[in-house]
């Protein structure tokens, strides 16, 4: 099982590392190629404009445009498997107990960030209201973007470090990044950290996401997926 991450060893940041030996060693396939070259050709142009010079970031997208914003109309559904299904307001989602963290993230594509100062909610903060089912193991994020969808198992989601997060570097997530909330899983690759959540379902067990459906691997642990 590997639904957890292996014991640490020293190896977890060599992802990139791994990845361009990887393709140098022409060992991707044919198909993890085309998912890594749709995922690059969907980056935005201009993210400096946006970021800053040098902030690291690419900003990726799946749609043509990205949803926006709207503070007094906005709901965060949770529901599936669970007792009490909620739609919390913006209001009410940062009203729960807070959570922040300093964390590296990481594309699999081989770009990194690191120190990203991130403030949010944990699952179990956010899940206790809703009351899971005991049949409930994962969780279904479902993206404001359409058809971005992904999922982590709920020992996944419990992990230290794992956000549902509203704001970076102090500031209210920017749209470019996911505003309102996005997932933050700084232990797996990016593709793994929904942004423009809209929906949370519990499900029981995990599906297959976005882009693990083009070919990356569900249990996206830095340094160590598809086949790492
Ligand atoms: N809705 C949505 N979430 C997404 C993506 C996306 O295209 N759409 N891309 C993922 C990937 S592959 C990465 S690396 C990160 C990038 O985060 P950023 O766009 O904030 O830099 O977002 C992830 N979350
Ligand atoms: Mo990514």
């Amino acid at each position: 099982m590997d639904d957890l991450p292996a014991a640490q060893d020293g190896s977890r940041r060599i992802g990139r590392g791994v990845f361009l030996a990887t393709v140098a060693g022409g060992l991707s396939s044919l198909y993890w190629g085309k998912a890594a070259w749709g995922h690059v050709s969907h980056a935005l142009h201009g993210v400096d404009e946006v970021l800053g010079p040098g902030s690291g970031w690419r900003i990726y997208t799946v749609a043509a445009t990205m949803p926006t914003f709207d503070r007094a109309n906005w709901r965060l559904r949770v529901g599936g498997l669970v007792e009490h299904p909620l739609e919390l307001s913006y209001d009410e989602l940062r009203a729960l107990p807070q959570a922040s963290q300093v964390t590296d993230f990481h594309c699999v594509t081989g770009w990194t960030v690191d120190n990203v100062r991130w403030r949010g909610v944990r699952f179990k903060d956010l899940l206790a209201q809703a009351q899971p089912h005991p049949e409930a193991h994962a969780l279904e994020f479902v993206s404001a973007e359409q058809p971005y969808v992904d999922y982590l198992t709920l020992r996944q989601a419990s992990l230290p470090d794992v956000l549902l997060a509203w704001e970076m570097e102090g500031k209210p997530l920017l749209r470019e990044h996911g505003a309102p909330v996005r997932v933050v899983i700084p232990d797996m690759y990016g593709y793994k950290n929904v942004k423009w959540v809209a929906e949370i379902n519990l499900v029981a067990q995990a599906g297959s996401g976005y882009w693990e459906n083009l070919g990356y691997d569900r249990n996206a642990w830095v340094g160590r997926s598809n086949g790492y």
